[in-house]
């Protein structure tokens, strides 16, 4: 058992992590929202959440995107242009750091976020579990491209069938990709220590990954600067931004640790 430790002082509590994740033959972390913040990218239920003013029914379901396609397209294309104008934390570098000490056959970093920001960061196995900004796909065919950069019209046409492309994101209501998210389930099922970032832990069933680690008995250590559902469960919660929290662990394991 991991029992929680309430450790007050966080330099306390980031030994006692560096001490938990040194000792970790295998590692795996879920990032949210919150790893990209201190990149300028919106989490979503802060204040100035990138939900508000645009309803999540509305934006953000098939339903939505039936109702009305071209003010989702909107909203996806507002924040594709958004990403293209911020760049990776010390957050992101911290946990491509881990990736290259642990290799990537005993490391899996799993994200909620769609902003690729981990990918760009230098981190190569990384499992999205609600998709790309930069990648579209047709909503009836299997036509689906990478396209970070271009500037899309409102209502893109897929060039296979001619029908609507749609981000290749998923919305509420939608069934994550299977083989992403069996995949995130191994990595957590096989991990010595979990580590979970910047998430709200409200959206399932990736907050679900959470307490899977947590019957499991595995260390679980959050980094988060709120306290969050999790908060109590978890063996450590280490109350700080990630951008500044994560190189701070990173710095504390000992030189080119790989167990
Ligand atoms: C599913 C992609 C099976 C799109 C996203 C009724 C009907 C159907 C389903 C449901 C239902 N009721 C509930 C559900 C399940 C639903 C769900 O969980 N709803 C929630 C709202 C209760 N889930 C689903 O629908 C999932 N699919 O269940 O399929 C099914 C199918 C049919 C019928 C029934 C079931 C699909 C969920 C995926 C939705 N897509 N994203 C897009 O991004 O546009 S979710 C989206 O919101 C994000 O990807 C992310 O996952 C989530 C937001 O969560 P966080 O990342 O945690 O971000 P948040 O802002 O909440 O928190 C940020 C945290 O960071 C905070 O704690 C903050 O303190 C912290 N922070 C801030 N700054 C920093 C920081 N931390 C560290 N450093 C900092 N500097
Ligand atoms: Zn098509």
């Amino acid at each position: 058992m991991h029992p929680h430790v309430e450790i007050e002082d966080l330099e306390t509590s980031l030994e006692r992590a560096a001490e938990i994740v040194a000792g970790a033959e295998r590692l795996a972390v879920l990032t949210g929202a919150g790893v990209s913040a201190e990149s300028g990218m919106r989490t979503f239920r802060g204040a100035g959440g990138l939900w508000e003013g645009e309803p999540v029914q509305e934006v953000a379901t098939p339903q939505g995107f039936q109702r009305d396609p071209a003010r989702v397209w909107r909203f996806y294309n507002n924040r594709r242009s958004h990403l293209k104008t911020v760049l990776p934390n010390p957050g992101h570098h911290a946990l491509a750091e881990l990736e290259r000490r642990w290799t990537s056959s005993r490391f899996a970093l799993v994200t909620q976020n769609i902003d690729g920001l981990h990918q760009a960061a230098g981190s190569s196995h990384v499992l999205e579990l609600h998709g790309s900004l930069t990648r579209i796909r047709c909503s009836r065919c299997d036509y689906l491209r990478e396209c970070p950069e271009e500037d899309l019209p409102e209502l893109p046409q897929c060039p296979s069938c001619g029908r609507l492309l749609r981000p290749d994101v998923v919305w509420f209501e939608e069934m994550l990709p299977g083989n992403i998210w069996e995949l995130a389930v191994e990595a957590v099922t096989a991990c010595r220590a979990f580590l979970v970032i910047g998430t709200s832990a409200l959206v399932y069933p990736a907050a679900g990954l959470i307490e899977m680690a947590i019957r499991l008995h595995v260390p679980v250590i959050e980094v988060n600067p709120d306290r969050t559902p999790i908060s109590n469960a978890a063996t450590l919660s280490l109350h700080g931004p990630s951008g500044e929290v994560l190189p701070k662990l990173v710095a504390l394991l000992p030189p080119e640790q790989s167990p």
